[in-house]
């Protein structure tokens, strides 16, 4: 039986570009989209779409029941700059939600979970450069905090229930199509943005902010390659390190000089500097190279170029 796949915010930044690539790959009628608000027309309209809160375990029953959903993917999550605004709301959301799906998973009404997390579960006493897999981590966010916990919990079901959850360490996400919202790691889409409209853009981290980042489509990609694995190459039930670019707020600027010479970047520090500098600056993602043959695409040059193309 073909697999019947549920997204749960695929509203989002990600889910949105994970919905397109899911129903290209699976046919639309095997991939249901959901969120707790109405999202763009081609998504609603390109395969089914039901109204979910990623907290209500039940609604999610109810649909897991009316398509015979086999794998979830569990993207709506409230991420860090908004996660130190709400600190409570963002633990329910990021907790309640994950620990359902998991419950689902061991009652067997679902067969596999994809949950990410973040290179915001490490923290400011884990190495910087090129940051092991495993290593001290102590997340100051409560983004970080609940995928740190999060990880655990996809470990224990694993360990304890037999249950098949796969994770990604996603790092920023830069993409064109739908805009990210709440995080630390957003200047790297909004400075395209602006670049196209104003020709300047004031960036809320210093200069010499090194994160890692990563395209959409690699992103993508790496999201669904884990999840097509076969479950002995997923050697890590916690999550996996995922690499590609690592760059300074000055850095991508004088890249999109290279498109646009008349772009000026100015930097006004913000409350998201402290995040930021709490994360690690370069990942190191043997293992997921290893295990399930992971490789990215797009390098900032890349990156840039299909940015600035697309938002032309
Ligand atoms: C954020 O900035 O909060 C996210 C992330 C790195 O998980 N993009």
């Amino acid at each position: 039986m073909k697999d019947t796949i549920l997204i749960i915010g695929a509203c989002g930044q990600i889910g949105s570009e994970l919905t397109q690539k899911l129903r290209e790959t699976y046919g639309n009628e095997h991939v249901v989209a959901s969120d707790i608000r109405e999202g763009k027309e081609d998504l609603m309209s390109s395969g089914p779409f039901e109204i979910l809160d990623a907290t209500d375990k039940e609604g999610i029953l109810k649909i897991v029941q009316k398509y015979n959903v086999t794998q979830v993917y569990l993207m709506a999550a409230m991420l860090s700059a908004t996660g130190e605004q709400y600190p409570q709301k963002a633990w329910d959301l990021n907790m309640n939600s994950l620990l359902g799906v998991l419950e689902l998973a061991k009652d067997k009404h679902i067969k596999q979970v994809y949950w990410p997390s973040s290179i915001a579960s490490f923290g400011p006493t884990s190495p910087k450069i090129n940051t092991p897999q495993q290593t001290i981590m102590e997340p100051t966010t409560v983004y970080g905090i609940s995928k740190l916990a999060g990880e655990h919990w996809c470990n224990y079901y694993h360990n304890r229930y037999g249950v098949d959850v796969r994770s990604i360490r996603y790092p920023g996400i830069i993409s064109w199509k739908t805009k990210p919202g709440g995080g630390t790691t957003d200047y790297a889409v909004d400075i395209y943005f602006k670049a196209i409209e104003e020709k300047k853009y004031e960036c809320f981290l210093t200069e010499n902010t090194r994160l890692p980042m990563m395209y959409m489509q690699d992103a993508v990609n790496a999201t669904i390659k884990i999840m097509q694995a076969d479950a002995s190459k997923i050697k890590t039930r916690t999550a996996y390190n995922l690499a590609a670019i690592s760059f300074t707020p000055k850095e991508i600027a004088a890249e999109i000089k290279k498109h646009i010479p008349e772009f000026t970047i100015s930097y006004k520090e913000d409350f998201r500097q402290q995040i930021a500098d709490s994360w690690p600056q370069v990942i190191e993602d043997a293992n997921a190279r290893e295990d399930w043959n992971w490789k990215h695409q797009f390098d900032l040059e890349l990156m840039t170029k299909e940015m600035l193309k697309n938002l032309q």
